[in-house]
């Protein structure tokens, strides 16, 4: 399997040759090199990429895209870049590798996903060179298991790709998994023996595959903007400190992502499909996919909407972050046209609204609001209304200071009204456009935000248990789990315990009754009590359920306008059972 040819890179020879040869010098990186230094346009990648940018493409590509999510007949749902994985189909090594000799994706053309990419509105693409499956997709001297040695295609995808980028303006950054390689001995769930049936370890695979590797993607593309590694597992800190080296060496402006592992990376990516539902603080990216898995999946046709793109795109930016959307080309090397025409009609979305996007900040309100979602840009606030009202009124609230003008973003001038810190504000009673509405507000002065989340009447006012302005004898976590093979999803809660509270402070418009339905997740039956002002309080026994869902309580009564502790207890039932992830509150229309 390994190929040995003159390098351009002496140390990939040393390596190649030494196995366990580690760099004589280590490489130390100077504070500020990375960042500091600019592109040709005089700026830092991570102000392009991150706070300009905050869009960017990410594509799974490789040899599991020629199966397609099918293995003899059947079809795998979920993540079809592990087909070969004993967790969907269980291929042999030998029997998966041989699938190289029929992949031929002819019909790739860098220059057209780079055209879709500038489309939807996307500043940079980030490409797998290399996934679990150890199949590198550009012509590697480390190992022959690639797309120019293996296929009857022989064309170099990233070469082509970053070209193409070069080209056309966009960044380019490289996916490369550098634990996992199950095609490789001693890659991580790879065969522990070479072919000759000697035993290897994780420190041959490393040396003789990972690190040249990385060398090879980190110096034969011309400038690189961001190196993505993904699932350190086990690896330990030296491991990761020597890819981290290897980059800085080669492309010292580029940004390597924290999944390098052990902390090291200069930004966090958050856990697949995560939209954090508070501000998320330091530099980040969010990352999604138009299917439910990365690498394209014949069977799947659960495509993303422009619908749920624009929405994940916004919450993602309005949480503080940037945002990758991921596309899987087809075994003939295309985007599927379901991916494409979803891209290109919330990119047509986008170029109707940049400042949304573009250099556009977290919400002032710290969360995502019950109609939709808000940022800040040049000092105007962008309100972004998924749910758009039907009775010709938006309220906003928590907006301490006085407005000087209301629009339609790119469109006519709105009447407004102010009532204490709540903006009334006259709409269309349609939306004016599909997707999501747009309102730009030219306040007076420094935005000033009370950021108590509030009920709004004809809105989806579930306040999540991550805004409680208090807990006691709980905490607030996040949660994970697996909904579906590879469909993450998140939710933040409080482990309700008899002597535990979560209390919300929560802003209502009017006096009234409201209708409050908990959203929890519990094995058994629960009586539950929810206490207003510390005084009025309702009580009833709400059912199990073992998934996250609205469990109604009743009404409780609201005499006056204004902000109102709302406290949860639960008051009978087994301990360590309840799990509290929010508040649903209807106001009700007598
Ligand atoms: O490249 C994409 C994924 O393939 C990769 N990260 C993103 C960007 C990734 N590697 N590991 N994981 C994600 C988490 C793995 C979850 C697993 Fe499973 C659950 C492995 C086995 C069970 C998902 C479901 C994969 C196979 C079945």
């Amino acid at each position: 399997m390994q190929r040995l040819l003159i390098s351009a890179s002496a140390a990939v020879i040393l390596l190649i040759a030494g196995c366990t040869a580690r760099p004589e010098k280590p490489i130390t990186l100077t504070a500020g090199q990375v960042g500091e230094i600019s592109m040709e346009t005089g700026r830092s990648v991570q102000d392009v990429l991150f706070d300009e940018g905050n869009y960017a493409m990410f594509i799974h590509f490789g040899l599991y895209s020629k199966l397609e999510g099918e293995w003899k007949g059947k079809a795998y749902y979920g993540n079809a870049e592990w087909i070969m994985s004993p967790a969907q189909a269980g291929i042999p090594v030998d029997e998966y590798m041989a699938e190289a000799a029929t992949f031929n994706p002819s019909k790739f053309d860098a220059e057209k996903i780079v055209a879709l990419a500038k489309e939807a509105g996307m500043k940079y693409i980030v490409i797998t060179s290399k996934h679990h499956e150890g199949f590198a997709m550009f012509d590697s001297d480390a190992c022959s298991f690639n797309i120019t040695d293996a296929t009857p295609f022989g064309r170099d995808i990233i070469g082509e790709l970053s070209e193409a980028c070069h080209r056309n303006g966009l960044g380019i950054g490289f996916y490369y998994s550098q634990f996992q390689d199950w095609t490789a001995p001693g890659g991580g769930y790879g065969p522990t023996r070479d072919a000759d049936g000697k035993a290897v370890s994780f420190d041959d695979y490393f040396w003789k595959k990972c690190v040249p590797q990385v060398e090879e993607i980190t110096t034969r593309y011309g400038d690189v903007q961001l190196i993505w590694f993904d699932t350190p597992d086990v690896m330990g800190p030296e491991y990761s400190k020597i890819l981290v080296d290897i980059v800085r060496k080669n492309q010292p402006h580029a940004l390597v992502s924290s999944r390098v592992g052990n902390g090291m990376g200069d930004y966090e990516t958050l856990g697949d499909m995560e939209v954090p539902t508070v501000n998320h603080p330091g530099r980040w990216e969010g990352i999604d996919v138009t299917q439910v898995g990365w690498g394209y999946s014949k069977a799947d046709h659960r495509w993303k909407t422009p619908g749920y793109i624009v929405r994940t795109l916004v919450g993602t930016i309005a949480r503080g972050g940037t945002f990758m959307m991921n596309v899987g080309p087809t075994k003939d090397g295309e985007i599927a046209p379901e991916a494409a025409a979803a891209l290109s009609k919330s990119g047509e979305w986008i170029s109707r609204h940049p400042k949304v996007i573009y250099r556009a900040e977290a919400s002032p309100w710290g969360h995502a609001l019950p109609w939709g979602d808000a940022v800040v840009n040049d000092g105007r606030l962008y309100l972004i209304v998924t749910d758009w009202p039907s009775d010709g009124k938006l309220l906003v609230p928590g907006i301490r200071n006085g407005i000087r003008s209301a629009r339609i973003d790119g469109g006519k001038k709105l009447k407004f009204r102010k009532d204490g810190t709540w903006l009334e504000i006259e709409v269309p009673c349609r939306a004016p456009e599909d997707y999501a509405g747009v309102i730009e507000l030219t306040p007076e002065g420094e935005l000033d935000i009370d950021a108590t989340p509030a009920v709004i009447p004809g809105s989806r006012n579930l306040i999540s248990t991550e805004l409680a302005s208090s807990v006691s004898n709980t905490a607030i976590t996040r949660t994970g789990w697996m909904e579906n093979y590879g469909e993450w999803k998140n939710k933040g809660m409080t482990m309700m315990n008899q002597s535990s509270m979560t209390t919300w402070a929560i802003e209502f418009p009017a006096p009234g009754y409201y209708d409050i339905n908990l959203e929890y997740r519990s094995g058994d039956r629960h009586e539950w009590r929810v206490t207003v002002d510390g005084c009025q309080s309702i009580e009833h026994s709400c059912g199990a359920s073992d998934i996250f869902s609205l469990h109604p309580l009743g009404w409780i009564r609201i005499d006056a306008p204004g902000i109102h502790e709302i406290d949860v207890q639960v008051l009978t039932g087994p301990e360590d059972d309840a799990e509290l992830s929010g508040l649903y509150i209807d106001p009700v229309m007598l």
